[in-house]
């Protein structure tokens, strides 16, 4: 995506400005910290909820769709964090929604889920009151996300890296200092989901290095009921990443955190 790419690269600003802006972003908060925390308290999966409009493959999730009571209701309804998608041409997300539920207050720490190709996004997006972002292992060299977790950890924010195959966490946990993995249980090329991908990578060896570095393994894509919160609790899961079954709730997160 060509043109998206540089689109990006037009919004950059002067380093000037981006310093000004990261020195009056409101202050890190502790995403991985929060899901810990809330897994240690409840024994269930931390809830990381999605204010997603549209996806690519299910079109628009809701007409009446405001991302400030969505934000609102995922916090009241006992929601730990939230992912709020950016991308606007393939989720009709944006920057704005990020920067507006950040300053109206809501205390959830929030994964800014947005397509980073190029560190100058990561510090974009801190401007923006993120304090989480998604580094998505299927796009992006080794070097690169090694290169980027270490400026997540450096600004404080915390890195979910996302993988969806055996290959790609293996190249992960190749990596240093991951604290925060998402398996995506959707494939991005058939947009199909099964959420068996999350057990079958959570098996053998590479549950073994995930339990003995202590590193927390967030369930994405396709739960929707309690009995998908068990099963993927049961193959490992410390936390779930949940966008379409809430969102489209009348009061959006009621019911799957209690
Ligand atoms: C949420 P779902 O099926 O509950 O709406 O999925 C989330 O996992 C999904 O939106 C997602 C995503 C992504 C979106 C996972 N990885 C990367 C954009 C980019």
């Amino acid at each position: 995506d060509k043109d998206k790419e540089i689109s990006q690269l037009k919004e950059r600003k002067p380093l000037s400005v981006l310093n000004k802006a990261l020195n009056h972003a409101p202050p890190v908060r502790d995403f991985v910290g929060a899901l810990r925390a809330s897994y240690q308290r409840t024994c269930m999966p931390a809830l990381i909820a999605e204010v997603k409009k549209a996806s690519p493959s299910r079109g628009v999730l809701r007409e009446d769709f405001d991302p400030i009571q969505i934000a609102k209701a995922y916090e009241r309804n006992g929601a730990t964090c939230l992912s709020v998608l950016t991308d606007e041409k393939y989720f009709q997300g944006s920057f704005e929604n990020l920067e507006a539920i950040r300053r109206v207050g809501v205390k959830c720490p929030l994964l800014c889920k947005e397509f980073i190709i190029d560190a100058w996004q990561i510090y974009y997006a801190r401007s923006k009151g993120a304090d989480a972002i998604l580094l998505i292992a299927a796009v992006l060299p080794d070097l690169d996300i090694k290169y980027m977790a270490k400026i997540c950890s450096k600004l404080g924010m915390t890195a979910l890296v996302e993988v969806h195959d055996e290959r790609e966490m293996d190249r992960v946990l190749s990596i240093d200092g991951i604290q925060l993995i998402g398996i995506n249980n959707r494939n991005l090329e058939t947009f199909e989901v099964d959420i068996s991908n999350t057990k079958n990578l959570l098996e053998g060896k590479r549950g073994d290095t995930i339990r003995q570095r202590d590193i927390m393994v967030v369930g994405e894509s396709g739960l929707f009921t309690p009995e998908d919160i068990s099963y993927v609790q049961d193959a490992g899961v410390k936390a779930v990443l949940v966008g379409e079954s809430l969102i489209k709730q009348e009061d959006p997160g009621r019911g799957i955190a209690g």
